[in-house]
């Protein structure tokens, strides 16, 4: 009696703390993660309704409009020039390897013909399945494709917004019901799993809003998101997706990948990147060209091509994927001032690519100069800024290393490889105004 008693207690332990089902990844998904790691380098596309008013993805919030004058949009969106084929090929253009696109951002509005709601695509003038004809054209142009899925609404009324940090002008009044949400977004996410081929990641954004602020030393959630249910219907319906959720904190279990955003790992430049990274999964961190996801019509500040290359390169160097977004404009094509950025980085990864993809980081921690990766029996040595010695210092370097190149002439550099570290001379290293990269050879 008392062991059925003790087993019972059991029982119920582990069904309510959930601790039964721990999160084995699937074969399929181990091997996914290795080569979402090789690709290194995506394109964010954060494109739909709130581009019409060009001010950003967050407009409804921060002007504080009612779900019901927002629904004005819906008429008025007609991207009449959207040509797939010129979004996948920007990218391609770049050297990018996949692209991440939002299918529904935080106003509810679905990018793709969904049977669980009237707020979408379809039912706009243009009328078609924007999604479909992407994921098409990924294919066609082999190209990985991931999918942005907002769990933040600010549209539903079955949302819990009451407790939400934002969307409080939206003018709901009605109870919200989780249950209800989580079979929608369950329903969702199985036609986005099912309808549109395989799909390399899942990037959940919106755990933040059931939170207090970043860095606030209570960070718990409102809300019981239930991920463990959300997170077994994804890998259900795809074992090798790759899930990651934007909740800026240590990875939660069942999640695939841990995502920075605005910082390069270990960097905290945008107050959102509290939590260190894993040594276990694999980091994707995002930025944007300018200042802006959405579109917005009076933001010119934009990066320039050597400093996001450097981004790329120095998320590559801290074992990170660089996801680089663009905001498409309401008519659905891609202002020139990204494009020409784009295919000006296209022509250095054409060159360099090779330094970086299927490279990983970890190797030497970030110096002051540059970063370090290793790829088989190489090292490549990134230099962004020359030193004023006459060497470069490559702490605790435990492979032996037989040969220094210069990836720019392929000029022998001479090396000492002492028990603290490798020194490697300068003097002949041609100078590179963006990236001088040596190249190490292991033994
Ligand atoms: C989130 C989104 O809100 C944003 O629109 C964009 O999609 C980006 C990639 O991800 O960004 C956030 C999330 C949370 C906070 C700020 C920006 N926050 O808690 O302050």
């Amino acid at each position: 009696m008392k062991k059925i008693l003790w087993l019972t207690a059991l029982a119920v332990m582990i069904l309510t703390t959930g601790f039964a089902q721990e999160y084995t990844p699937a074969p399929e998904n181990l091997e996914a993660r290795q080569q979402f790691q090789d690709n290194k380098f995506g394109m964010f596309i954060h494109w739909g309704l709130s581009s019409i008013l060009g001010d950003g993805e967050w407009v409804m919030n921060n002007r504080k409009i009612s779900v019901k004058d927002y629904s004005r949009l819906l008429p008025a969106f007609d991207p009449h020039n959207f040509d797939a084929a010129k979004w996948v090929g920007a990218a391609k253009s770049a050297g990018m390897k996949y692209i991440v696109f939002i299918t529904r951002h935080h106003d509810g509005f679905s990018n793709w013909d969904t049977k669980y709601s009237d707020w979408k695509i379809t039912n706009t003038p243009y009328g078609k399945d924007v999604l479909r004809q992407l994921a098409d054209e990924c294919k066609k142009q082999g190209i990985q494709l991931g999918l942005y899925y907002s769990t933040l609404d600010w549209y539903r009324d079955d949302y819990p917004y009451e407790t939400g940090r934002t969307g409080k002008f939206s003018g709901r009044t009605k109870k919200s019901d989780y249950d209800h949400y989580l079979q929608f977004m369950k329903n969702q996410l199985t036609e986005l799993l099912t309808n549109y081929g395989p799909v390399m990641s899942i990037w959940l954004d919106g755990h933040w809003d059931q939170t207090n602020v970043e860095g606030s030393k209570d960070m718990s959630s409102r809300l019981d998101w239930r991920y463990n249910e959300l997170y077994a219907h994804i890998h259900n319906l795809q074992p090798s997706v790759l899930i990651g959720n934007n909740h800026h904190q240590t990875p939660f279990p069942g999640e695939d990948f841990q995502m920075f955003e605005r910082d390069l790992p270990g960097q905290n430049k945008s107050g959102l990147s509290f939590q260190t990274a894993s040594d276990v999964l694999p980091l994707e961190t995002c930025e944007t060209m300018n200042g802006s996801w959405g579109f917005n019509i009076t933001d010119n500040n934009y990066k320039s091509t050597k400093d996001l290359i450097h981004y790329l390169v120095g998320a590559a160097g801290r074992n990170a994927n660089f996801l680089l977004n663009i905001g498409p404009m309401p008519d659905g094509s891609v202002q020139p001032e990204f494009l020409d950025t784009l295919k000006e980085i296209g022509k250095w990864t054409a060159k360099y690519g090779e330094t970086v993809y299927g490279s990983r980081g970890g190797v030497v921690d970030p110096q002051d100069w540059g970063v370090v990766v290793s790829k088989g029996k190489n090292i490549y040595v990134h230099v962004f800024n020359k030193p004023k010695e006459n060497y470069i210092f490559l702490p605790e370097v435990k492979e032996k290393i037989s040969k220094a190149t210069a990836f720019d002439n392929g000029k022998e550099l001479k090396f000492r490889q002492q028990a603290e570290g490798v020194f490697v001379y300068i003097d002949d290293l041609p100078g590179n105004d963006t990236d001088a990269i040596i190249q190490l050879n292991i033994k």
